[in-house]
């Protein structure tokens, strides 16, 4: 049997966004909210595939290939607090639809082919925070990262001597 590896498609977001992001946190949250995701590792998830072998995931990426769609701005402007899973989330208040068609398209590609699809409605959200189960004190609505989105890729999440980074595995442009 070939090698699993656990994928999810997803998108980057800009080195700029990202430092203003981890400085905002820094600033934003005390001290012992959670467990600060690394900033490289800030992406937001279009669709999960779990531990998958290597021909399922050839197969989702000749898929991923054919995709067709527009780019478009994605505004981070709103936060939330998932105390159950433990996440402190950035997202945006309103998707944009190729955002939100782009996910759809592939979670039901990822289902088709056998990745177990989350019931729950696509919520996009970029994770800034982890293991914050106590209550969170979330700041005024007065933020907003606004950026284009002009590609999307296949990352590999490798945990090793107790960090998970995130490599791209391969990526496709955003464009008719
Ligand atoms: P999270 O940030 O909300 O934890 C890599 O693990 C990425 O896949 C993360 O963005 C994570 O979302 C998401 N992820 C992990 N397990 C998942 C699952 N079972 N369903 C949907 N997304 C998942």
């Amino acid at each position: 049997m070939s090698e699993q590896k656990k994928l999810f498609f997803g998108i980057s977001l800009p080195e700029e966004s990202r430092q203003g992001i981890i400085q905002w946190r820094a600033d934003t949250f005390v001290a012992g909210t959670g467990r600060p995701v690394a900033a490289a590792n800030l992406h937001l998830t279009l669709a999960f595939l779990g531990e998958i072998g290597e021909e399922k995931s050839r197969a989702l990426q000749r898929l991923a290939s054919r995709i067709r769609q527009a780019p478009f701005t994605l505004t981070l402007d709103d936060a939330g607090h998932w105390p159950r899973s433990g996440v402190v989330w950035l997202g945006p208040r309103r998707s944009p639809r190729g955002l939100l068609q782009l996910a759809e398209l592939l979670r039901s590609q990822a289902a088709r082919s056998g990745c177990h699809q989350s019931t729950m409605p696509f919520h996009p959200h970029v994770t800034l925070l982890r293991q914050a189960t106590q209550p969170v004190s979330l700041p005024p609505r007065n933020f907003s990262w606004p950026f284009r989105v002009e590609r999307f890729a296949l990352f590999q999440s490798i945990y090793a001597q107790g960090r998970t980074r995130y490599s791209e595995v391969a990526a496709w442009p955003l464009s008719q």
